[in-house]
C-alpha cells in the first residue's frame, strides 16, 4: 500500500466549476452519469486529467459530447486517466455502473434495511462515479435521482428540491441544486420509505427555514429531542459566533446501518440512528446529550467544514477540531459548563493519551496517510479542539470571536489550511503565539513539571516550569511547546488572592485588567524551562495550577496532598475541585497497585473517605458534578501511568476501593438514591439528569457489596423505573454480579425491548463490557444470538468493543480475549473494512503489557498481517502496530 505525504500536497491540474448527476436507481445496479465543466489551473494547458475511481463499471466517457475512444483514456482498478484533454474548459460526460445492494462497506452508495444511502467522505465518492476525489475540487452540483415509486417514495439530495415528478413504469424522480460550491465529499442522496417530523426555524435576518427528520414512520415519535437539539443549535450559531444558516431546506435522515455517528453533507445530513432517535422509556441521559452535541456539530459543520472546508485531508482538524470545540460550548451552555469539561477531559486522558503515547501517535495534523480514514482520530478531534480552545484562553472569548469573524471573511467558500486558521486568529487580535503552530505539528502530549516556593520574607511566589514532548514514532526529538496556563493562588482561607503583576524574564509585567486586579490568570510557558515570580503575595498561597484545564499536557506537581485536599474542599475552578480529588485518588491507585503486586494488605486512606463524604453531603455543590467527583479514575487512565500496564492489579485495587467506599459510605449512598428518585416525568434538562446521575453512580457504589439487601433494593429501582436511564442503571448494578438474578433480569431486559434494536445494542454492550470473569465465552455466545449482525457497525460497536474496554477480559492472561478479537478483525474486513480497522486499534499498544501479554497479542496482530486480502485499513493499523 502505498503512503500519502503532506509534503507532497500539489494543487490541481484541473478544477471542476458545475457538476450535473443522475442517479438511476436499481435493484440490480444503478446507473450514475455525470457531466462536469472542467477548466485547467494553468490557462493554455491540457496536461492529462487523472480522476479517481474504485470498484466502479465504466460504460462511457465523453468530452465535449464526443465519446472518447479506447486510446484516449486509460481505466484500471483506481483511475480513468484522460491522455489528452482540449485545451481551455471543456465538457466531460461518464457513466457508470455501481451495485449498491452488494455494497457492505458502508462507503460511497449503498442499499441498507431497504432504503438505498451515501457516505462519501473521506474518500467514498470515487466508489460512485470517477471524479478528483479531494476536498480542494470545489463546484456546484445538481442531482437528478430516479427510482421506483413505490419502493422509494422520498428521493433527497443537496440544496433545493427544483423538480419532481412521475415517470414510466412505475418510476418517479427528484431535481435537486445546490446553490454553494462543495467537495465531493459533501455530495449525498438518501432514497426510500421514509417520514419526515417537520419544523420551522426562523433565522435572525428572517430567513424561514423547513427543518425534516426523516426515519421510518415508527420511529417519527422519537425525533422530538433531534428536532429540539437542531433548533438550539441553530439559535446559538447565531447567538455565539453570528452564523445564520444559508438554505431554505434543512434536511437529516436517520439510518440503522451506519459507521460514524453523522455526516455534515450539506443541507442533508445523514445519521446513525442512535444519535437521533430518542424517547425516555428508550434512551438514557447520556443518549440524549449525545444527541445534542453531534446534532449541533453536524449543523455547525455548515459553517465550519462545508463554507470554509479543507484544501487537503491532512487538514482534517481544521474542521473536526474547530467543530468538535463548538460543539463542546454549545453542550456547555445548554447545560452544566464544569461537568461538560470533566467529560470532555476524562474523554482525551482515557482515549486520546494512550494513543498520542503509542505506535499510532500523530500530531493533529498528520504528516501521512496510507488510509485517511484511520485518522478520525481521537488526536485530530479531541486533542484539536484542545488546540482551538487554547486560541479562546489566550485571547478571550471577544478575541476568539474577532479571529472567526476573520477567517469567514477571508475564506468563505474556500478549501484551506490550519495555517489559515492560525493566521485568522492571529491577524484579528494582532497577537504574537511564538510557536504555537507546534500544536498541529508534533505529536505526543507534553510533560509539564511545576515547582513553587514561596518566599515570606519578600512577599515573592514563585513558579518553576520545565516541560518535555515525548518523542513519536518518526519525531525522535521535539521542540518545546507554547502552553497556556491558566492559575490563581488561593489564601488560607481558601479564598483567590488578587493578582497584579507578576515577573517573567526578570522583568515585572502587569496583569491587572481596567486597572483592576485579576483573580485568575494566563502565563505563556514557552519554553523547556522558565520561571514566574509573584511579588505582593502576603501569605503562602497554595497555587490552583492549570484552571479549567488550559492545555492538553500531562502536569506533575509538587503540590502536597494537604494542598489537593485543600483545593478539593475550596478552589473556585470548579474543574480544579475535581481535578484535585482525582490526583489524590490515581495516587492512591497507583500506592495500591504497588501493594497489590507486593502482595501486601490493601488499606484505603480514610482521609480519601472522608473527602468524598464532605463531598457526597455537600448540598451546596451540582449533582452531577457531587457524580463525577465521587468516580475514581478509569482502569485504562491508571494502566496508562503504569511502566508495565498490570491489568489484573489494577482491576483488583479499583474493585477494593469501590467496594470499601461503599461499605464505609453506605448510609449516605443509601440516602442518596431514596432522595433522588424520580418524581415526575421524564425531563431533559441538567437538575434532573444530575439528579438521576448522582442516585446511579450511587447505586453503582452500592451494588459492588454484594449485599442481599441491595439486590433488592436494585430489582425494585429496576421494576419501578419509568426511564431509561434509571431503568438501565439499575440493570447494570444487578448485572455487576454474577448469578440466577442477574440471569434473569438480563432476560427480562431482553423480552421487554427486543423489538428496539437501539435498546438491544445497549443490553449488548452491558453484557461485552462486564467484568465478570472468563467473560469472552458469554461474549462468544452473543455474536451468535440472532438479533447481532456483524454487518451493522452499531452491534459491532456494542460488543466488540465493549468486550475490548474490559481491560480484565479482554486482557485475560490465557489470550482468550485477544483471540477472539483477531478472529473478529479478519471476518469484519472482508464486510467492512473501516469498522474493522477502528477494532485492531485496541492492540496498539501490545508493548505496555508484560511478556506473556506481548507475546500472545503479537501473534494475533501477526496472523492479522498474514491473512489474504487484507484491506489497506487494516493493514495501516496492524503494521504500525507491529512496527
Ligand atoms: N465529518 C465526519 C463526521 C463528523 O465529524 O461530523
Ligand atoms: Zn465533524
Amino acid at each position: 500500500p502505498k503512503e500519502i505525504f503532506l509534503k507532497d500536497y500539489k494543487l490541481p491540474d484541473y478544477y471542476f466549476d458545475t457538476v450535473d448527476l443522475k442517479f438511476s436507481l436499481g435493484e440490480e445496479k444503478t446507473i450514475v452519469s455525470s457531466k462536469i465543466t472542467v477548466f485547467p489551473r494553468v490557462e493554455g494547458s491540457s496536461p492529462p486529467l487523472v480522476l479517481d475511481g474504485h470498484d466502479l463499471k465504466l460504460i462511457s466517457v465523453k468530452v465535449n459530447s464526443e465519446e472518447l475512444k479506447d486510446k484516449d483514456f486509460h481505466v484500471d482498478s483506481r483511475h480513468l486517466t484522460i491522455s489528452s484533454p482540449p485545451t481551455g474548459t471543456f465538457s466531460l460526460e461518464i457513466v457508470t455502473e455501481i451495485y449498491p445492494q452488494k455494497n457492505t462497506s458502508l462507503e460511497g452508495l449503498y442499499k441498507s434495511s431497504g432504503n438505498f444511502c451515501t457516505q462519501c467522505e473521506a474518500e467514498g465518492f470515487r466508489k460512485i462515479t470517477f471524479y478528483q476525489d479531494r476536498p480542494d475540487i470545489m463546484a456546484k452540483y445538481s442531482c437528478w435521482v430516479e427510482g421506483d415509486k413505490s419502493l422509494y417514495p422520498v428521493l433527497l439530495s443537496n440544496g433545493n428540491l427544483i423538480e419532481q415528478g412521475d415517470l414510466e413504469g412505475g418510476k418517479h424522480f427528484a431535481l435537486w441544486e445546490d446553490p454553494f460550491k462543495k467537495p465531493c465529499y459533501l455530495f449525498a442522496l438518501v432514497a426510500g420509505q421514509l417520514e419526515s417530523r417537520d419544523d420551522i426555524f426562523v433565522t435572525r435576518s428572517g430567513r424561514k427555514v423547513s427543518l425534516r427528520i426523516w426515519t421510518p414512520a415508527q420511529d417519527l415519535p422519537k425525533t422530538a429531542h433531534a428536532m429540539f437539539a437542531l433548533k438550539a443549535a441553530m439559535k446559538w450559531d447565531e447567538d455565539v459566533f453570528g452564523l445564520e444558516y444559508d438554505l431554505d431546506l434543512f434536511n437529516i435522515v436517520a439510518v440503522p446501518d451506519f459507521d460514524m455517528g453523522a455526516m455534515e453533507n450539506k443541507s442533508l445530513n445523514i445519521f446513525n440512528s442512535k444519535l437521533v432517535l430518542a424517547s425516555p422509556e428508550t434512551a438514557s441521559d447520556a443518549d440524549y446529550a449525545a444527541i445534542l452535541g453531534v446534532i449541533g456539530h453536524e449543523y455547525f459543520h455548515n459553517w465550519t467544514g462545508n463554507r470554509v472546508t479543507c484544501r487537503d485531508w491532512f487538514q482534517l482538524s481544521l474542521k473536526e477540531g474547530l467543530t468538535v470545540f463548538r460543539d463542546q460550548e454549545f453542550s456547555s451552555d445548554m447545560g452544566s459548563r464544569t461537568v461538560k469539561r470533566i467529560a470532555d477531559v476524562s474523554r482525551l486522558r482515557n482515549y486520546q493519551f494512550p494513543q498520542d503515547a503509542g505506535p499510532m501517535a500523530h500530531p493533529v495534523r498528520p504528516h501521512s496517510y496510507i488510509k485517511m480514514d484511520n485518522f478520525y482520530t481521537v488526536t485530530v478531534y479531541e486533542k484539536g479542539a484542545e488546540v482551538v480552545r487554547m486560541y479562546k484562553t489566550l485571547m478571550g472569548s471577544q478575541g476568539f470571536r474577532k479571529g472567526m469573524n476573520l477567517y469567514f471573511k477571508r475564506h468563505d467558500g474556500q478549501a484551506v489550511t490550519c495555517e489559515d486558521f492560525f493566521a485568522a486568529m492571529r491577524d484579528a487580535n494582532d497577537a504574537d503565539f511564538a510557536n504555537f503552530l507546534q500544536w498541529y505539528s508534533q505529536a505526543g502530549t507534553p510533560l509539564v513539571k511545576v515547582t513553587s516556593s514561596y518566599n515570606a520574607e519578600a512577599r515573592t511566589f514563585s513558579l518553576k516550569f520545565s516541560q518535555e514532548v515525548p518523542p513519536t514514532p518518526g519525531q525522535p526529538v521535539k521542540e518545546p511547546m507554547f502552553i497556556p496556563v491558566a492559575l490563581g493562588l488561593l489564601d488560607s482561607a481558601g479564598k483567590d488572592m488578587p493578582l497584579f503583576s507578576v515577573y517573567h524574564d526578570g522583568i515585572l509585567k502587569s496583569i491587572t485588567s481596567n486597572n483592576q486586579p485579576v483573580y485568575s490568570t494566563v502565563l505563556r510557558v514557552t519554553k523547556k524551562e522558565e520561571e514566574f515570580v509573584f511579588p505582593n503575595i502576603i501569605e503562602q498561597p497554595v497555587p490552583s495550577i492549570l484552571r479549567g484545564y488550559s492545555a492538553p499536557i500531562r502536569f506533575e506537581s509538587d503540590l502536597s496532598e494537604s494542598d489537593l485536599f485543600f483545593l478539593l474542599a475550596h478552589d473556585s475552578d470548579e474543574f480544579n475541585r475535581w481535578e484535585a480529588g482525582q490526583i489524590l485518588a490515581r495516587k492512591l491507585m497507583l500506592s495500591l497497585v504497588a501493594d497489590f503486586q507486593q502482595k501486601k494488605p490493601l488499606a484505603l486512606n480514610p482521609k480519601f473517605v472522608h473527602g468524598l463524604r464532605s463531598i457526597l453531603c455537600d448540598s451546596s455543590l451540582d449533582k452531577e458534578f457531587i457524580a463525577k467527583a465521587i468516580t475514581l479514575p478509569g482502569e485504562g487512565e491508571i494502566m496508562d501511568m503504569m511502566e508495565v500496564a498490570d491489568p489484573d492489579a489494577v482491576h483488583a485495587v479499583r474493585s477494593f476501593m469501590r467496594k470499601q467506599i461503599a461499605a464505609e459510605l453506605k448510609a449516605e449512598f443509601l440516602t442518596t438514591v431514596e432522595n433522588n428518585r424520580s418524581s415526575e416525568e421524564y425531563v431533559f434538562n441538567h437538575p434532573n439528569m444530575a439528579r438521576r446521575a448522582l442516585k446511579n453512580v450511587a447505586l453503582a457504589y452500592l451494588a459492588s457489596l454484594e449485599d442481599e439487601e441491595i439486590t433488592k433494593l436494585e430489582l425494585h429501582e429496576y421494576r419501578t423505573a419509568t426511564n431509561m436511564t434509571e431503568q438501565f442503571a439499575a440493570l447494570a448494578a444487578i448485572a455487576h454480579n454474577p448469578g440466577k438474578m442477574r440471569d434473569e433480569v438480563l432476560a427480562d431486559f431482553y423480552n421487554k425491548w427486543q423489538h428496539d434494536f437501539l435498546v438491544v445494542n445497549k443490553w449488548f454492550a452491558l453484557q461485552a463490557m462486564s467484568d465478570i470473569p472468563g467473560n469472552v465465552e458469554n461474549v462468544r455466545n452473543l455474536f451468535n444470538h440472532p438479533a447481532f449482525d456483524l454487518r451493522n457497525p452499531n452491534n459491532v460497536y456494542s460488543l466488540i468493543g465493549g468486550f475490548c474496554g474490559s481491560p480484565v477480559n479482554f486482557h485475560a492472561k490465557d489470550g482468550s480475549g485477544y483471540q477472539f478479537l483477531g478472529e473478529m478483525v479478519v471476518q469484519l474486513d472482508k464486510i467492512n473494512p473501516r469498522v474493522a480497522s477502528r477494532r485492531v486499534s485496541a492492540f496498539s499498544r501490545w508493548r505496555r503489557y508484560d511478556e506473556t501479554r506481548q507475546t500472545l497479542a503479537k501473534a494475533q496482530l501477526e496472523m492479522i498481517m498474514s491473512t489474504n486480502g487484507l484491506s489497506e485499513n487494516v493493514f495501516e493499523i496492524a503494521s504500525k502496530s507491529l512496527a
